[in-house]
């Protein structure tokens, strides 16, 4: 086992590595940004070093200035946490050219998936549904045109390069394919330096069902169920769940096993998340793989009993997956709330600022993963998440009840939050009934909108 690891992150990621290490018995490196010196990861590591100012291109996406500071501390491995160099090839390659061992999967594999041609392809080899349509790059509108005549409309347009909803675009006629063609293209070109983009099948309604692996470096691979992540605002998640409500045992038997096909056909390795979009028909499709632990891991954590960070620890340390697939059992149901210093009220503008107070709930079955507390300064120059809530109940109406609760305890001041956000979607009954689809949030949110200006007193 590792003696010590670098954790090349901040915020509540960073802490949760942190405790994994510690009940490992693993020594850790903070690394921080000037702005992050009075934070929580930067306190509860072993060790600290400040690798530049704000800017996350100059501190945590400076590849130099990480592995700089793995080598004074005399670390052995790299943690990169999620964001960041978590999904970059390149920073792997580097760690792994420096003797710096990258908890992640080979950078052949991040490379592989991180194309969505690509994964696509090889989803579609190893016999996993995919979308029609998508495969090869579309290099002109008349392209475009052609790939979706014979696909049928609606289409939507994306980015090789892209994921995560960055660089797509949806055309239901052929009148809006050619904005959706240039934007989707010049949004590429910004973001991810290539302008190349294609053109698939756009499923309406759809679920957004996500399926957790774990592979070791012996080509051991099991599925730790599934996660239901609809509850979505322009592609930025807000409402995680497993096991995803309404999903037939035969279907959700045949995500978790077509997810598996395309980790073993890829030769992954660490914990990874194959994305699928089910169509309310009962069909899904492979959309992308992510090749990193993600925000939403503590559901899983909570339904399967085993601590994914650990395992990803472990499994880079060369050692033998240990739980086996038949062990894995997904008991009682989980939520996990995103709680964003963003003003729902006013479309999710961030809203960094000082915590005037921090409350957080606590009690059975209630699990708060943040690097909050009283007094500290949500900076600017981050994401905005600021605390992942996350129940575990029996059963789903449970869980939900067990959701209203916490987040009623939760006390934070001196910043909007999404909490109130959250307490309607708790109390919804497109939530509440389990027919959630990626377009339900803007559909409440809407209503929400529509309320207050109704409203005069908020309006105000
Ligand atoms: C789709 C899709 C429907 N049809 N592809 C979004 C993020 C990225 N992982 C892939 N995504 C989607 N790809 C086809 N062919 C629906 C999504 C999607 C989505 C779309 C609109 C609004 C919210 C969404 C949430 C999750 C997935």
């Amino acid at each position: 086992m590792f003696e010590k690891i670098l954790i090349a992150n901040r915020g509540e990621i960073a802490l949760r590595v942190i405790r994994a290490c510690r009940e490992l018995g693993i020594r850790t490196v903070a690394v921080y940004s000037e702005t992050d010196r009075d934070s929580l990861h930067v306190r509860f590591a072993d060790e600290h070093i400040c690798i530049g100012p704000a800017p996350a291109s100059e501190s945590y996406l400076a590849v130099p200035r990480i592995i700089a500071a793995a080598e004074i501390t005399d670390a052995e491995a790299i943690h990169p946490g999620y964001g960041f160099l978590a999904e970059n090839a390149h920073f792997a390659e580097v760690c792994e050219s420096c003797n710096l061992r990258f908890i992640g999967p080979d950078p052949s594999v991040i490379s592989k998936m991180g194309d969505k041609l690509t994964s696509r392809a090889i989803a579609k080899q190893a016999g996993v549904p995919v979308l029609p349509g998508g495969d090869g790059p579309v290099n002109s509108m008349e392209e475009a045109r052609a790939a979706a005549r014979l696909i049928g409309y609606p289409v939507i347009l994306k980015a090789s390069g892209g994921g995560g909803g960055r660089g797509m675009r949806i055309a239901h006629t052929e009148a809006a394919l050619a904005k959706a063609f240039t934007t989707a293209s010049s949004e590429a070109k910004v973001a991810f330096k290539s302008s190349e983009v294609y053109v698939e099948k756009y499923v309406e309604k759809g679920r957004h069902v996500e399926v957790q692996v774990l592979g070791d470096q012996k080509g051991n691979i099991i599925h730790l169920g599934e996660r239901d992540c609809s509850s979505q605002r322009r592609y930025q998640k807000l409402v995680e769940e497993s096991p995803a409500p309404q999903v037939p045992t035969k279907v959700q038997r045949r995500l978790c096993e077509a997810a598996v096909r395309c980790a073993k056909a890829v030769g992954y390795q660490s914990a990874g998340t194959v994305e699928f979009l089910l169509a309310p028909s009962g069909d899904f499709y492979f959309l992308e793989m992510n090749t990193r632990i993600q925000v939403e891991h503590p559901v899983t954590e909570m339904v399967t009993g085993v601590d994914l960070v650990a395992e990803q620890i472990r499994i880079a340390a060369g050692e033998t997956l240990r739980p086996r697939q038949k062990d894995i059992l997904q008991q009682g149901h989980a939520i996990e709330c995103r709680i964003n210093a963003e003003d729902p009220a006013n479309n999710f503008s961030p809203h960094p600022g000082r915590l005037e107070t921090y409350h957080a709930p606590g009690g059975f079955g209630v699990r708060v993963d943040s690097h909050a507390y009283t007094g500290y300064r949500i900076p600017p120059n981050y994401d905005s998440l600021i605390a992942k809530l996350i129940v575990h109940a029996p059963t789903r109406p449970e869980a939900i009840i067990r959701m209203r609760r916490a987040l009623d305890e939760f006390v934070i001041e001196g910043v909007r939050t999404t909490i109130p956000f959250h307490q309607r979607i708790m109390n919804h009954p497109i939530f509440t009934e389990g027919r959630v689809h990626t377009g339900y949030v803007e559909e409440i949110l809407a209503q929400f909108s529509t309320d207050r200006a109704y409203s005069p007193g908020e309006a105000a």
